[in-house]
């Protein structure tokens, strides 16, 4: 068994969600925070059979889109200063991170 962890953006959750519970795979879905624009992104959690692995990725690449995300100036106060951008910059952000790691155990109590 594998388990694989997806970093996806928001606008995509809902679409990713639906093609997930309709090819019948189980998922927990997380609200999580970009470490770099510290902005929401939504962090799946896939717990599947190795064999279909390939097919969640799939998935998960038809569902997830790149978009260009501009980031504007934001002040260090209350945050961390090394991690301060002076003026706006555009980034690309992925359609998706994904990790896939190995399950040692998988149980439901
Ligand atoms: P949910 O996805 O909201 O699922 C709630 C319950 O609905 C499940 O309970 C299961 O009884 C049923 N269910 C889910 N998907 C189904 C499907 N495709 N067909 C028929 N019944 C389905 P649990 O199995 O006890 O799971 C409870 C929660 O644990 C799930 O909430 C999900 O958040 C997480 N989970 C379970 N299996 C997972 C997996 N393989 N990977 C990631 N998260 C998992
Ligand atoms: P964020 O950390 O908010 O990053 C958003 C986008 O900003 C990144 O898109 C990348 O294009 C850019 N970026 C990030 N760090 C940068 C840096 N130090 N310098 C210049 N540009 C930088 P993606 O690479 O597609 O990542 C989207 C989200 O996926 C990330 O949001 C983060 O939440 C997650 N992620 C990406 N790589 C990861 C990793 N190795 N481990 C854990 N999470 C990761």
């Amino acid at each position: 068994m594998k388990l694989v962890l997806a970093v996806v953006q928001d606008k995509d959750s809902q679409r990713l969600s639906s093609a997930l519970v309709e090819n019948n795979f189980r998922a927990t879905k997380l609200a999580s925070t970009g470490g770099f624009l510290k902005a929401g992104n939504t962090t799946f959690i896939i717990g599947t059979e190795d064999e279909k692995v390939d097919e969640v990725l799939e998935i998960i690449k038809d569902n997830c889109q790149h978009r260009e995300q501009l980031v504007a100036p934001v002040s260090p106060m209350g945050g961390n200063a090394d991690s301060y951008v002076p003026y706006p910059v555009e980034v690309e952000v992925g359609g998706a991170t994904v990790f896939v790691v190995p399950v040692e155990q998988f149980l439901q109590f």
